[in-house]
């Protein structure tokens, strides 16, 4: 397995090809697929075997064959012709995501595996693949999570060794997010040169006026030297492979009211000074910092005004839905938002390039979701490295990464054992993260219950709350939740000489649920509860901004609280507005 940080491109050098559409897929539910011969594929005519769209989640596409709550494996295969001017190149097959896991087979043999959850990863096929010739792709993708992880999963592994039956449960207590499964993001055929450029990590900042850039690159097959390129304009010498090569280029800084973007080239030299190979990248200058109570970006204070979201789309589920990509980022303007949290996990690229045009600031989050200090190991700790790991290595070039979240809502903090054990735990990830990437803020979301005494908060650049005056504690009692707000609100800032930023808020509406009295579900209700926390956070001191819990409508496990879904969405999952979106509109600035 290969951690790719290197996307798939199409130049002179390097070629991309798509291997996006439809695929066949089969359900193992037996767990039979491997003794009875799926990774050499199958005859896609066998009454089991289904057409399925890639990228796409499997569970709303096949539901109506029965494969709505499926986790696992599912089968998927597809014919792939090799060019015949692969022929002395690298053969790699990237994916953009498997989720959550998955073990590719070409010709029936094993050529990889997937690595951190919701990331890209790449698998050398050279040994099976020869050019001009058709090989067998078969993948085989679960969407149960890993023994261990960054995250706190009611493991239905547990629920068997208890000896309940594993369907009882699932997938009804997984997180607040329905567990999609499948290919959900591209896939590409990649021809790579032999002797070529690999992990390239690329920071950019604008302080005091100036730019600065730093970039490293490594090679793969052999080495040369590396020029670099913005708009097509050398800049200074040719540099070294390995080592960080600094530039202040003459460029204009990057925000969200103006998203200058530049293409960055970096080219592999031969011994004549002949191009071997190159990579482009859209980048922008800017620097995200804490000062005291404030955010700055690009030494301007700045309030953060957004959501959190989902990928989240009626039948592609988690799948990469470019239509609505376009849509939501319309409706991002449209209300006034400047920032989004992806939420709980890295989102498809696809997004960032968006944000990176459009001028959203983005918190970029680790997929680390209610991790359970009760039970942590150092393998989960390592598992929570890694996925920092691969994460930094994809996103950190992106202008509109203005920061890090190295998890969500982290639980059982208030049993003073396990709060003893998470001190330390964040310690050390925060260094390690900081080793990794020193150019932003980082933080964690905490999570209500855990109360005001969180030792991540020592770690934190800025401290991030998640909290629910007003639905899970105070419900339908605006008043109420209002003072438990503000003395939150000025115990953190009692305690901690930090910036403070509101992650979650919100409450669930019904679409079309009205009341002339605070009744939870409706729309004024929700409307009004927003109103209220932002009066709060536009008039706190420490507060730098906040994030409506959610965006839309997103699909959740079966579960007494959720109709259907979560329904704290601003817009339905259809992206129609509720009366809250008009509010935030006008509280946002962005008119009536
Ligand atoms: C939270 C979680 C989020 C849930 C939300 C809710 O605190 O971070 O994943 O969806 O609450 O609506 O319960």
């Amino acid at each position: 397995m290969d951690v790719m940080n290197m996307r798939p491109e199409t130049n002179g050098f390097r070629e991309a090809i798509s291997l996006d559409g439809i695929w066949y897929c089969r359900a193992d539910k037996d767990g039979l697929g491997h003794s009875n011969g799926w990774a050499k594929g199958w005859s896609v005519t066998d009454p089991d075997s289904h057409p399925i769209a890639v990228p796409g989640s499997w569970n709303e596409q096949l539901a109506e064959a029965g494969l709505m709550n499926f986790e696992g494996p599912m089968w998927y295969q597809r014919q792939v012709r090799i060019p015949e001017r692969a022929a002395g190149a690298d053969i790699m097959l990237h994916f953009g995501s498997a989720d959550y896991r998955a073990e590719i087979f070409c010709n029936g043999q094993r050529v990889g595996k997937s690595g951190p959850l919701m990331l890209p990863f790449a698998v050398d096929i050279g040994a099976v693949a020869r050019p001009g010739k058709i090989i067998t792709l078969v993948v085989k993708v679960t969407a149960r999570l890993p023994k261990h992880g960054p995250m706190q999963e009611v493991r239905s592994e547990d629920y068997v060794a208890e000896g309940r039956a594993r369907d009882e449960y699932w997938p009804a207590v997984r997180f607040d997010f329905f567990p999609f499964g499948g290919l959900n993001r591209s896939v590409h055929l990649c021809l790579l040169p032999k002797l070529r450029i690999e992990n390239v990590t690329i920071d950019t900042g604008w302080s005091g006026g100036k730019s600065s850039l730093g970039v490293s690159t490594e090679t793969k097959g052999g080495s040369g030297k590396l020029r670099l390129l913005i708009d097509g304009e050398r800049l200074d010498q040719p540099f070294e492979a390995g080592i960080q090569a600094r530039f202040t280029p003459y460029v204009q800084p990057w925000s969200p009211d103006n998203p200058v973007l530049y293409d960055c080239s970096i080219e592999l030299l031969g011994e004549t000074g002949q191009v071997l190979d190159r990579i482009e990248r859209r980048i922008g200058f800017r620097t995200l910092r804490v000062e005291g109570l404030q955010l700055l970006l690009n030494d301007q204070p700045i309030i953060l005004k957004g959501f959190g979201k989902h990928e989240d789309t009626p039948v592609h589920g988690r799948g990469v839905n470019l239509p609505m990509l376009v849509k939501d980022f319309g409706l991002l303007d449209w209300i006034g938002a400047n920032s989004v949290r992806t939420s709980h996990y890295p989102y498809d690229e696809a997004f960032l390039d968006m944000a990176d045009e459009r001028g959203i600031l983005v918190i970029s989050e680790c997929f680390s979701v209610n991790l359970d200090f009760r039970k942590i190991s150092d393998e989960d700790q390592n598992a929570h490295r890694s996925a920092l790991e691969a994460q930094f290595a994809r996103d950190r070039h992106h202008a509109s990464v203005v920061a890090w979240s190295l998890s969500n809502e982290p639980g059982y903090l208030a049993e003073p054992e396990y709060g003893a054990r998470s001190g330390p735990y964040w310690r050390d990830l925060f260094d390690y993260a900081r080793q990794l990437d020193s150019s932003r803020p980082m933080t964690v979301a905490n999570v209500q219950y855990a109360g005001n005494a969180d030792p991540a908060f020592d770690y934190c650049d800025f401290l991030t709350i998640n909290r629910y005056h007003g639905w899970y504690s105070e419900p339908g009692q605006l008043d109420r939740a209002s003072s438990a707000l503000t003395e939150t609100l000025d115990d953190l800032a009692k305690a901690h000489e930090k910036p403070i930023f509101i992650s979650e808020f919100g409450a669930d509406a019904v679409a079309g649920m009205h009341a002339t009295i605070d009744q939870m579900w409706t729309e004024e209700y929700q409307s009004d509860l927003i109103a209220l926390y932002w009066q709060i956070i536009a008039e706190h001191q420490n507060c730098i901004g906040g994030h409506v819990w959610n965006f839309a409508d997103f699909r959740t496990a079966q579960h007494g609280r959720r109709a259907v879904m979560n329904r704290k969405g601003v817009f339905t999952r259809e992206r129609d507005p509720k009366r809250s979106a008009f509010t935030l509109k006008k509280l946002w600035g962005a008119g009536t």
